[in-house]
């Protein structure tokens, strides 16, 4: 608490602090809230093994935010900062180096919630959400940098996986063939995106991913007030945002559930999601995206599971953990998700044509 504190003082915050404690549920950064007496604040540790240019990383946030920032208030929305996060300065950067971490504060959005699962109703206002935020920043002039280069590049996961499995750096391999094997019998189907890419059929656009549906701030009332967690804001393709809401939001079952018996896709979200999604999103989007949802929401499920798998095959290096298996369980839950998305994939086309 005491070096925490320290921390925040270098930041040009309002108030005292009173507590300090830790927050969300996040795989790669801590979080915390700090309450003063002059409003809460979230102090975050940016994990830079995984984001490794942290100026790079704040610039682009800065820029999102403000551009964001900006469209709200000339379409004269109200309550604006409660609608797009904003950082507090350490000197002239957003961010300050304690000599081993990263730091950056922002101001805690009052009276807001995050959920892990979601009705119906609230899976409608995330998808208008998602496709608002890909509007809203669909013209900013500015570039933004690949904050993780290769991301959400499905051929470069997969190449990650095959070192993982030539190294076999922890000896985990012969226990887990089975799974290696289910996962990578997919690959070529699975690199659909990277192909149309390449053959000038597919654009990148700025997108969130990491639409996890805990990365949404809502109100008590449960309206959509902003998409949080900006790390991985880069170009990318659509199929980023759409299909890693759904991986989340539309599992019956847990990331890391234990018992496959739970995880399942629940097609009354993803219809609910979609159509949000689309009723914001059919502004830009072209055929070519709108024909691969289906294939979007299989991916991210069987991309996450590509790489929990690496990282447990690995050692556990990227992800935290909770117990030895943690990563493999995961990488299971991942897999049955991605069966269940893709049994339903003529109901899912049927559903998308009809919007
Ligand atoms: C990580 O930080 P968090 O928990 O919001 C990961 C995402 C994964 C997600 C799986 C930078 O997100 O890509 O989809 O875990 N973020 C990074 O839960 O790797
Ligand atoms: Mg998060």
């Amino acid at each position: 608490m005491e070096k925490l504190k320290e921390i925040v003082s270098k930041f040009e915050i309002k108030g005292n602090v009173t507590d300090i404690r830790p927050m969300g549920t996040g795989l790669i950064n801590d979080s915390y809230v700090v309450a003063t007496d002059g409003g809460d604040y979230v102090l975050q540790r940016i994990n830079h093994h995984v984001f490794k240019n942290v100026d790079l990383l704040q610039d682009n946030i800065e820029k999102v935010t403000r551009h964001i920032r900006r469209k709200l208030e000339e379409r004269g929305e109200p309550d604006v900062d409660r609608k797009v996060l904003s950082f507090v300065g350490c000197g002239d950067k957003t961010y300050y180096f304690d000599g081993e971490s990263y730091w950056r504060v922002m101001v805690y959005i009052r009276d807001s919630v995050t959920h892990e699962s979601v009705t119906p109703d609230y899976a409608y206002c995330a998808g208008k959400t998602f496709g608002e935020f890909q509007y809203m920043l669909s013209d900013m002039d500015e570039t933004l940098g690949e904050t993780i280069p290769d991301f959400h590049n499905m051929e470069f996961r997969l190449r990650q996986l095959r070192e993982a499995v030539a190294a076999d750096r922890v000896g985990r391999c012969a226990g887990v063939k089975d799974i290696i094997d289910a996962f990578l019998s997919y690959a070529d189907e699975m690199c659909l995106a990277e192909r149309l890419y390449r053959e000038g059929k597919l654009p990148k656009r700025i997108c969130h991913c990491d639409t996890k549906v805990n990365n949404m701030l809502f109100d008590r009332d449960g309206n959509v007030l902003c998409v949080i967690d900006l790390d991985t804001v880069m170009p990318s393709f659509v199929f980023s945002d759409y299909g890693d809401f759904l991986r989340s939001a539309a599992n019956t079952g847990l990331e890391d559930d234990p018992n496959l018996d739970n995880v399942s896709f629940n097609m009354e979200v993803f219809k609910a999601f979609t159509k949000g999604y689309l009723e914001s999103a059919s502004r830009f989007l072209t055929d070519v995206e709108w024909d691969n949802l289906h294939y979007a929401a299989a991916l991210f499920p069987y991309m996450n599971g590509v790489r929990f798998l690496a990282d447990y095959l690995d050692g556990d290096n990227y992800y935290k953990t909770q117990y030895s298996e943690h990563n493999l369980v995961r990488t299971r839950s991942q897999f049955k998700l991605f069966e269940s998305v893709r049994s339903h994939y003529p109901e899912m086309i049927d559903y998308i044509k009809s919007l």
